[in-house]
């Protein structure tokens, strides 16, 4: 955002915002006092499921679920979050402390800051469809924004059902280029049921979360794999064949043959925001090995002499396509960057 002076109103407006804000957290604070001054239950450790302004779904050791209010001073709090709570005496509880992520995925929220919105995934599946129909460039996005968070991806092609076997083939030739740089893809039809065993199998540890297009059929893969709790799904647009964006918020959801998963509208778009473009050129994995090896210090593997990936993309090291993806990611980073 460009700095600029406020003018006196704009400051007294902010001002009250945040005055405002304060007295908000207060309140909610003095509920979680008001609890604790009762009899609470002993600490113990829960999970949170979903989060609501100033309170959360906690699940407790013996997989209740419990309304529980915030402490001001607790940080924000999301899903997938490990805490400690305790539990009141009308079976809403108390957040006392969040324990320590091992991951955390965010989204920009409306101030160009970002928002944290899932905690301690331990893999990121990236879902494509044959409707609405592979991109390449919405992928290669997905992917990259794995790479910076470090949380390994996987891919996941639905609605094969919809795919006679050429139109199947030519999709399939498509994602070999990414099996290729070892990125594991799995075909499955959320509808008829083909390919789910194999997912259940690689989602039954840790907890996932799904990414890609509205449509593609995520909440459709999360009730068919039976969760406790069905998600809700979405008609496509028939015209466009898009989706509508039927998810919102994040819940997590436990799986019976193991695992857990998040479903979440932030994440489904995450995407590349304030990474730099070192950062974005690690992203593309098969790249690593050729970086730092341009002649030019400060290549940008554009036209240059000497270009140590367009060199490998000609040995058919790096595929053309992935290079032209890099080019047209940079050049809207750069563009955002303007603004
Ligand atoms: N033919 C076919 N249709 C499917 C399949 N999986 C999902 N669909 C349909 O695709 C549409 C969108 O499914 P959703 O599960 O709502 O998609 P989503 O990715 O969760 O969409 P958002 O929540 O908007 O991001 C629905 O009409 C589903 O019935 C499949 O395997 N085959
Ligand atoms: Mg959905
Ligand atoms: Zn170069």
């Amino acid at each position: 955002m460009s700095k600029r002076k406020l003018t006196k109103q704009q400051a007294w407006r902010v001002e009250k915002i945040q005055t405002e804000r304060k007295a908000r957290a207060q309140r909610a604070s003095a509920q979680a006092d008001e609890l604790e001054g009762a009899d609470l239950g002993p600490e113990q450790a829960g999970l949170v499921i979903t989060r609501y302004g100033a309170s959360a779904d906690i699940e407790g050791a013996d997989g209740e679920v419990a309304r529980c209010h915030l402490r001001q001073n607790l940080g924000q709090l999301v899903t997938g979050d490990h805490v400690v709570w305790r539990v009141g005496q009308d079976g809403t509880g108390v957040v006392v402390a969040i324990e320590e992520r091992h991951s955390l995925l965010s989204r920009p929220d409306a101030y160009q800051g970002l928002k944290p919105v899932a905690a301690n995934v331990d893999r990121i599946i990236i879902v494509v469809a044959a409707v609405p129909a592979l991109s390449e460039a919405l992928l290669d996005r997905y992917l990259v924004a794995a790479e910076t968070v470090a949380i390994p991806p996987l891919i996941l092609l639905n609605k094969t059902d919809l795919l006679d076997p050429p139109a199947r083939a030519a999709v399939e030739a498509r994602l070999d280029r990414y099996r290729a740089i070892g990125y594991p893809v799995h075909a499955l039809s959320a509808l008829r049921g083909e390919g789910l065993a194999e997912l259940e199998a690689l989602i039954h540890e840790g907890c996932s979360i799904f990414v890609g297009q509205s449509g593609v059929g995520k909440s459709s893969l999360v009730n068919a794999l039976h969760p406790e709790q069905p998600a809700r799904v979405g008609e496509l647009n028939e015209q466009r064949g898009e989706g509508r964006h039927t998810t919102t918020g994040a819940r997590l959801y436990h799986f019976p043959h193991g695992g857990d998963l998040i479903d979440s509208a932030g994440i489904r778009e995450f995407g590349l925001w304030h990474i730099s473009e070192e950062e974005l050129a690690w992203g593309f994995r098969e790249f690593r090995d050729h970086l730092g090896t341009c002649r030019f210090r400060n290549c940008e593997h554009e036209a240059e002499p000497g270009c140590a990936l367009h060199r490998a993309s000609e040995e058919g090291l790096i595929a053309p396509e992935r290079l032209d993806s890099f080019r047209k990611i940079r050049l809207s980073l750069r563009e955002m960057a303007a603004r």
